[in-house]
This record gives C-alpha cells, structure tokens and sequence, in this order.
C-alpha cells in the first residue's frame, strides 16, 4: 500500500498550524508541521501528534452506546436517533421546553460539522436553558466587542507581527499557543518583536513560560489589574495623550468626555496599593507603552475569568483605542475573512441580558446562559426545571465551577445525552452516548479561528483519513436529530422548515462554499488547489466598513460599564487574607480531554500545587509531599510543588484534571489522574456583568500537610 502525505490545519487549538501528515491505508505513520502552510510556516507544538494517538485510542467510542442496567451496551445509530428524538419529543411535551438544558463544549468551536450544523438542532429544543464554555472562558471579551464595535464577534486582535509593544496581562501564548489570537509560534513572534528592538512584557502572578522570553515580567495580584487597566486610561487622558486618529469621527465627543470624568478616581497610586506594583513602575510602564509607534495591549484568561473581567477588557480595548492604536498596523487590528461569520443583519443587535437565568436572574448572552448556573438550574424545583441535559463536546464536571456539584446535578437528571468520542467524567452520567468521528478523519475549515487570527489566511482540508465504516460525522448526527425533531413538529409548508430541510441536504463543504462565494475573496476550487491554504495578507484598517452597531459608532461609555464600575468602587479598601488560588497550562495539555494519550501525560506529575516558598514555610508544606486545599465548596489533595516562579499569597493548580471517577473508562487518563481544581472555584464567584465565572483568585485555605520525614 503506497504512503500518502495529507495536510490539514490541527483542530486542537486555536493556532491554525498547518500539519503534514503521512498515511499508509488506515495507519498513521507521521504528524509534522507543514512548512509551506503560508501561516503556521512548519510550526506545531507536542500536542499536534497527540490527534494519531485519539484516532487510534482503543477507549474511544465509534458506536453509540446506551446504559441498560448500568452497563454500556453498543446499539444501531437508527434506534439512537430514534430514542434521543423521541424521549426529546416526550419530554418537551411532559415538562416544557425549558426542561431540556444543552451545553456546548470547546472542542465544538474547532469543529466544523458542529459548528455549521447544531444550531439547527438546538433551535427545535426551542429552549433558553442553554450554557457553554464560552461563560467559565471569553465572555467579557464578546460583551466589549458587543457594545464598542456592535457584534459579539467584532474583536480587536493584536497585530503581533507588526507591533513594538506588547503588553500581555493574564495570557501565556507559550503554552497556550493564543487565545482569541491565533498566532503559531508565539516565541518565534516575541523574538522578532525583540529583534526590531521592540519589547515584551507580562504582567502575572505566576512567572511564566511567556514570561521568561519577555523584556519585562511583573507579579500582580490576582483580580487587582482591573485598577491598573481603568488606571492606564485615566493616565492616558490626564496627560493629554488621547490619539483617535482616523477614528476620530466613529468616536462620540460627548461620550469621550464623560469617559474622561469617570475615570478620574483611577490613579496610580490606586493602582499600586491593589497590585502591589510599584508606582514608579507603573508609571514607566505606561509611559513606555505610549511612546511606541506601535503598541498593543492583549489580555486574556488572567484578566477574563476574574470578578472584574468585562471591566477589564473595557478597558483593554480602551487604552488600545486612545493610545492610537486601533485599526492600525501593529496594533489591535479586525480581520477580513474569506468566510464572512459576522452576518450584516444582525448590525446593531445587542444580544445580551434579554432574558435572565431562573434561579439567580443571571443574564443571558448570544442565547446562552452562564455554566456557573448549570447545577442550580438542575436541581431547584419549580417550573421550568431542567430534567434532561445533552451535552455536545463538553465536559462540564472537570470544566466548570464547582464542576462535583455539576456531577451530582447530572445523577439526578430524567434523562441525558452526550455526544462525543469518550465516556469520561461528564458522558458517564449520559443514558446515550453518541460518538461522532473527529480529528483527522472530519472536513475542516477554520470559520471562528480566521476570524480571530492575526494574519487573513484560508483552507479546506477534506478528511485525512476516512472514519471508521458505520462510524457517522458529528453533522450527520446534528442532521438526523434535526430532523426527527422537526419532522412532525412543524406544518409542512413551514418556511422556516422548508430552509432547515433545504440545509439538512448540505455538506458542510457545501456551506463553506456557499460562504466562499459571498465573501467573494477566493473559491472552494481554489482552496482544493491548495492544500496547503492560500495567504491572504496582514489584516488591513477596515473598521469604518466593518463596525456594527446600529449608528456606525464606537461607544467608549456604554452604561452597563459605568453601572458596573459603582461595584468596583465599593472594594476599594478589601484586601486579600490568606491565600487565592489560579490556574495553569501545559504545552502537552489540552483543557480535560488528551489525558489518555500516554505521550501527553508521561513523565513528572504535574497536576500539583505551585506554592512560593514563604508560603511553605507558614503552612507547612513539603515539596514534593501531598497536601490538601480547601475553599467554600470542596476540598482537593495533591502533591506540592514548592517555586518562586509563583508569587506569595497565591497558588495554583491546573484544570483538566481529576480522572479518577466512578464510572470514567479512560485507561490511561485514570492511571495519571490528579486532582480537578473546579472542585474548589466556586460557582458563586462570578464576574455580575457578563455571568463569566471567576476561576482565578479563588479564596482557598491549607488545612492539612504532611511534613516529609527527614
Ligand atoms: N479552573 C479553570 N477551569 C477552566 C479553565 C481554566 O483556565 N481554569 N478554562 C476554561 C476554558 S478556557 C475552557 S475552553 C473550558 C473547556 O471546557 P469544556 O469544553 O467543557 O471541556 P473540554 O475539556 O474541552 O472537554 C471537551 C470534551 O469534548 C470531547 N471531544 C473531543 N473531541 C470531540 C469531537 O470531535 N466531537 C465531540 N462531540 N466531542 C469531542 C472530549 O471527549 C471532552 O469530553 O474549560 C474551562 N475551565
Ligand atoms: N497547551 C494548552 N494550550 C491551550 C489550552 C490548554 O488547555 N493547553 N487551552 C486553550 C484554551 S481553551 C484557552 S481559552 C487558551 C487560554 O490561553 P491563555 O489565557 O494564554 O492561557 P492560561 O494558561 O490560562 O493563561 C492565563 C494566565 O493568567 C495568569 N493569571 C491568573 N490570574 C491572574 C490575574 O488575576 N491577573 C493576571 N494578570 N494574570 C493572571 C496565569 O498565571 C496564566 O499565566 O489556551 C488554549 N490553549
Ligand atoms: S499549537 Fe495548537 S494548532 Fe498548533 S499543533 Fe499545537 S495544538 Fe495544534
Ligand atoms: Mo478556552
């Protein structure tokens, strides 16, 4: 059998590498990085040959299966879709809609089937129960874009090849590889930011990865940077740095002056007492970042999943938009995609807080509701109660706040169903598991990421390697359920039936076609001469034809952001007692789900507590030797790991972690489990503007450690 080279984008993360696979019949003989992809130029990290080691996983599930007497049995994809559809049917008709609650998870952003199909599926649930990961995530980031520049989806994405200035707070793109940014090889851009004698900096309570490639690193207390975010702006306007540039007529003066008196009370010397930053360096810090040419601020989870997250990213895009820096190269930049996501007829749409959340009138955002209520919203009787749950590649139990909590809602569902590829931590709680094909053997097309990349680029991959006979696409899943749901449901002259049967005969291919041909840039021909994509360019000033808001404007002082700030205001005087707890990344993790790759997971635990050597000392604590955290809600036990790398008074353990579970069958994820830390954040913890969770500066105590024998 002759061996065959395949290149795709990996659908891991979000750095759009270009792989280059070698394929021998159904083996998978290599995974490179693909060097004349014209974005990723050869780059990729650990994790890219990770996707041979799920495609070949012998705990990954093919057929559906369903729990009969509390044992998997494999059944027909006909009988599944049948149950599913009918029990959905059953229960909406018993209970109400709203008894049905659905959660998206990650990995369904960087699917493709997913992404073009559920939304049909979850429209005939016809519920607002309706959560994701995008709320213990990026929410504050789609509220700024939401109420600056008019759509959820309209984000600012810092120009990293271009600029001379790059203040990163709460982001590690060495192990993350960006976030709502995607850029491969984040060290091989810093260099070059260094090289044209530009300069990095990292503002993070933890010495990081990112940290050590930069010019600059500076502990922060953590959830204190919104004081020195609001801080910046009010330095901006107090010495008469304000540059609008081309911008100046999308800006409302009356809105800029408002913005300038509010915030008048955010000094440095604020600023300094609440991150234990020191004035002067503040003071340089901001003074550096104005003089650049090209600067830009990026933020992300650090100063996302905290108590003040959308006042930060405000904020964020605040200083980049007066410094000068907006829509300009080197700066915070929109991209120009050759599949148009943001759709003109929702201009002006403001898709947050129409409806609230049942039990604690949390608000809603893009439809969905914030995954810190998911519990709640299961177990409070009452009308409107949720009584059956499908998740859709998500594994809340590990993944969100007070995740054990979020299990034991689960166990007490009617009825549940997961679609996705293991029964782990979340899908054992499943009656129904339906198990699309995923990875190397699906289409993709990057229609998220490209909207988000710090470069225009595009490419199709059609499948690398076909999925397994009988085994069935995650849209012809979405297909065949849509369509029971519908089928009786809706009169059969329906308009709106009559378009989802129309996509219903679609592939995904076909859509993205479709989409290609209105963006008009390149065709699906096009894309099929080249596989290795084609390069578009570096993202050009486009934000006079791209902004959405209903006047064509960009609102620097929208309300909910001046109300919001009366809640800072009252804990100007807190401060913190005892210690707070973040989280982490590694380069050969990915969120919960590529444990049961022996390659990701071998080596030295790491799945420990990072706690500074003061700390140690006050509590006790050895390195090396188990210790347990507790917080309001849950306790953990896990070894220390003692290092100045993390500051005092904070400690962190990674997330994704906590394999070993009843019922969980992942051999190898089991064998190296650790702990989860979303059984210590709390689902109280949340930022009140967006509903985002606040996983980062959880208040957590040491109760117990055992003193290593000398
Ligand atoms: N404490 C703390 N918690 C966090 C974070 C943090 O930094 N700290 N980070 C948060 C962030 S940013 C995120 S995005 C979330 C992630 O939260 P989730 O999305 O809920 O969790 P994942 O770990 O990504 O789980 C992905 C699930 O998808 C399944 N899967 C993988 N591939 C496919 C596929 O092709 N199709 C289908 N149907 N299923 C598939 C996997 O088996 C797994 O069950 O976690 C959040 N939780
Ligand atoms: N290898 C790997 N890559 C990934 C993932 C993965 O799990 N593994 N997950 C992917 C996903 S879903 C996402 S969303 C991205 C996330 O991408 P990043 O946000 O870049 O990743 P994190 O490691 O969460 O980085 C957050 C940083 O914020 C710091 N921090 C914590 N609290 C505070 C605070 O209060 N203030 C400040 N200033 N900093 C703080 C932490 O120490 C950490 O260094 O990564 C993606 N890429
Ligand atoms: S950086 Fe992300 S996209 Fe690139 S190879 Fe690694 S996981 Fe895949
Ligand atoms: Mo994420």
């Amino acid at each position: 059998m002759e061996t065959v080279t395949k290149y795709r984008t990996c659908s891991l993360c979000e750095a759009m590498c270009g792989l280059a696979i070698e394929i021998k019949g159904k083996d998978i003989l290599s995974i490179k990085g693909d060097m004349e992809d014209p974005f990723s130029k050869g780059h990729i990290c650990p994790k890219a040959v990770g996707m041979k080691d799920i495609y070949d996983d012998p705990d990954r599930l093919k057929r559906p299966v369903k729990k009969v007497d509390g044992e998997w049995k494999e059944i027909s994809w006909e009988l599944a879709f049948d149950e599913v559809a009918n029990k959905l049917k059953s229960m909406q008709s018993k209970y109400g809609p709203q008894s049905i609650g659905y959660y998206a998870g990650n990995p369904g952003a960087h699917n493709l089937g997913s992404l073009l199909t559920s939304p049909d599926f979850i429209r005939s649930l016809k519920t607002k129960n309706r959560f994701s990961a995008t709320s213990i995530d990026q929410l504050p980031h789609h509220l700024a874009a939401q109420y600056m520049y008019g759509h959820a989806l309209m984000m600012p994405i810092p120009d990293i090849d271009r600029t001379d200035y790059w203040l990163i707070i709460g982001g590690n793109p060495l192990v993350s590889n960006g976030s709502l940014m995607t850029a491969p090889d984040c060290g091989g851009k810093i260099r070059n930011i260094q090289k044209r004698r530009g300069k990095v900096v990292v503002i993070d309570p933890r010495f990081t990865e990112t940290a050590r490639k930069a010019d600059q690193h500076h502990f922060v207390k953590p959830q204190s940077d919104v004081w020195l975010l609001l801080a910046m702006v009010n330095y901006i306007f107090h010495n008469k740095k304000v540059k609008l540039r081309h911008l100046v007529d999308l800006i409302p003066e009356e809105e800029l002056m408002l913005l300038e008196k509010v915030m008048q009370p955010y000094t440095i010397i604020v600023a300094s007492r609440k991150t234990g930053i020191t004035v002067d360096t503040i003071t340089t810090l901001f003074d550096d970042f104005l003089k650049a040419d090209k600067a830009v601020c990026y933020g992300r989870m650090g100063v996302s999943v905290v108590e003040f997250g959308s006042l930060c990213h405000w904020a964020i895009n605040l200083i980049n938009l007066l410094s000068g820096n907006v829509d300009r190269e080197g700066g915070h930049m929109f991209t120009s995609p050759a599949f148009e996501v943001i759709q003109k007829k929702s201009k002006g749409q403001i898709k947050f807080n129409r409806w609230q959340s049942r039990v604690r009138k949390l608000p809603e955002f893009g439809g969905d509701l914030p995954c810190s209520t998911i519990a709640e919203e299961i177990m409070t009787p009452g009308e409107n109660q949720i009584k059956c749950m499908i998740t859709n590649a998500g594994n809340p139990v590990l993944s969100t706040s007070n995740g054990k909590q979020v299990g034991d809602a689960f166990d007490q569902l009617e009825y549940m169903v997961a679609i996705d590829i293991y029964i782990n931590e979340t899908t054992q709680y499943a009656d129904i598991i339906l198990p699309p094909a995923t990875g190397l053997e699906v289409p993709h097309y990057d229609t998220v990421f490209n909207l988000f990349a710090i470069r225009n680029t595009v490419k199709f991959s059609d499948p690398a390697i076909p999925k397994e006979e009988g085994a069935r696409y995650d849209y012809e899943i979405f297909q065949e359920l849509t369509k029971r749901m519908i089928q009786e449901e809706l009169p059969a002259d329906d308009a709106l039936k009559a378009k989802i049967l129309y996509k219903l005969g679609m592939s995904p291919k076909d859509m993205i076609a479709f989409g290609l041909k209105m963006g008009d840039q390149v065709s699906m021909d096009d894309l099929d001469n080249n596989p290795h994509g084609i390069d578009l360019g570096p993202l050009v000033p486009n934000l006079h034809q791209r902004i959405m808001t209903v006047d064509g404007k960009l609102h620097v002082a929208s309300d909910i952001y001046l109300q919001d700030l009366k809640r800072l205001n009252k804990t100007i005087d807190d401060t913190v007692e005892g210690l707070v707890l973040i989280g982490r990344r590694h380069l050969r993790s990915n969120n919960s789900w590529m444990h049961n790759s022996l390659r990701m997971v071998k080596g030295r635990v790491r799945c420990t507590l990072l706690i500074h050597p003061d700390d140690a000392k006050t509590y006790q604590v050895t390195d090396g030797v188990d210790v347990t955290v507790r917080s309001r809600v849950g306790k953990v036990t896990l070894p220390a790991e003692i290092s100045e790398e993390i500051m005092p008074g904070v400690v962190s353990i990674p997330h994704g972690w906590g394999h070993k579970r009843k019922g969980v069958k992942l051999s190898i994820a089991e064998a190296h489990a650790g702990v989860s830390c979303n059984d210590l954040t709390d689902e109280n913890l949340i930022d009140q503007l967006s509903g985002n969770a606040a996983v980062n500066g959880v208040p957590v105590e040491i109760v117990q450690s055992k003193i290593a024998a000398i």
